[in-house]
């Protein structure tokens, strides 16, 4: 090695220089790319797991769960930011993860999961931003794989619940809803398409039945009690925060996993992350103080995927913007890859994860009584 070229030690009529060679960068070196490479290398998807947005290539691979990203904030009520969460979740780590300590398992060993982009989504529509949501979730559920949401704000529970209900029958699925909020309004200022109102959209259009739908975590000083009246009406079941500071998180999880399948066989999981105390997730639009603690939400999601059959999973209300540290959006993260680490214990059970319709599922029923993941 002769060390580093000077310029003025270059002849004017010398040969192109060759740095590799002269400063020893052409040694042999090992290469890395995608899952492969450090976290903050390469493009930003869900663990760096591969990018499939193609419709028709979806349901070729026929993966296990796949990723979308609902970058839409246009329906909140008061601090926006939310549609920075898909890509603020996707990034939110440090490693891929890979083992599972909790659970012993390494998910993506035992499942295909991919990251199917985000939905078409342009500024200031509610309406339109809704349909391209709708049509996005219903392109992945159609396919087979478990869709896993990211908000967005929570009006995008709509479209993507009733998404997931087209594909597998209206009023088959329970919702097991974690909110510091009911979000069953009527109405956000007039507008029934609101963050404030989803919840009430998909009961009125029977997606999902009242009496499968369960909030958990419901505090702080809204809805009034005339919207408590209409979901008394409806059959829906809630758990304060109140029933989870007495009782503890475990009793009252148990219960709403009764009470969301009483009737239905699958579940949608809606987790608001202002479910969490503002302490540990900042980052959010209308933060609540006095919530969950994060290893609560984390644990529950491992009970309730390890325990029913996941219909589909959406974690929304992640803004950035208010977010410190990435505290809430690594919040939001592993609330995912819990999800998915769940999945995965069933997969190596036995379980079926995808869902192959209603013959499919009927035949594979009788595997179902695998012993339930232990959480
Ligand atoms: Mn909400």
């Amino acid at each position: 090695m002769t060390g580093p070229l000077r310029p003025d030690t270059l002849p004017s009529d010398s040969p192109r220089p060759d740095y590799a060679r002269t400063n020893g960068w052409d040694g042999p070196h090992s290469r890395y790319s995608g899952a492969s490479a450090p976290t903050y290398v390469g493009p930003v998807s869900f663990s760096q797991r591969e990018i499939v947005e193609d419709a028709e290539a979806l349901k070729l691979r026929r993966p296990d769960v796949a990723i979308v990203g609902a970058p839409f904030d246009d329906a909140v009520s008061h601090r926006p930011g939310a549609r920075f969460g898909p890509r603020a979740i996707r990034q939110a780590y440090y490693n891929h993860g890979e083992h599972s300590l909790q659970l012993d398992i390494m998910p993506f060993h035992e499942l295909d999961v991919v990251d199917a982009g985000d939905a078409d989504i342009v500024p200031a529509s509610l309406h339109r931003g809704h349909a391209m949501i709708f049509r996005k979730v219903l392109e992945v559920a159609s396919s087979g794989a478990i869709p896993i949401i990211l908000g967005g704000d929570h009006s995008i529970t709509w479209p993507s619940a009733s998404a997931v209900a087209q594909v597998r029958a209206p009023g088959s699925i329970g919702v097991v809803h974690f909110d510091a909020h009911a979000d069953t309004a009527d109405q956000d200022w007039g507008v029934l398409a609101g963050h404030g109102t989803p919840m009430r959209r998909l009961i009125e259009s029977g997606a999902v039945k009242g009496r499968n739908f369960v909030q958990v975590g419901l505090r702080g000083y809204w809805p009034p009690p005339d919207v408590f009246e209409w979901m008394r009406t409806q059959g829906l079941r809630w758990h304060l925060m109140r029933e989870i500071e007495e009782r503890g998180a475990e009793a009252v999880i148990d219960d709403a996993i009764a009470e969301a399948l009483d009737g239905p066989e699958a579940i949608y999981l809606s987790l608001d992350i202002d479910v969490i105390d503002p302490g540990m997730a900042p980052g959010t639009g209308t933060p609540e103080p006095g919530g969950m603690l994060t290893r609560e939400i984390l644990r529950a999601v491992r009970r309730i995927v390890g325990r029913v059959e996941l219909a589909g999973m959406d974690i929304v209300e992640v803004s950035p913007p208010y977010d410190h540290a990435e505290v809430t959006a690594m919040a939001a993260h592993r609330a995912a890859l819990e999800c998915i680490s769940a999945l995965a214990v069933k997969k190596r059970a036995g379980q079926p994860v995808r869902f192959e319709g209603y013959a499919v599922r009927s035949a594979a029923s009788h595997t179902a009584d695998v012993a339930p993941v232990s959480s």
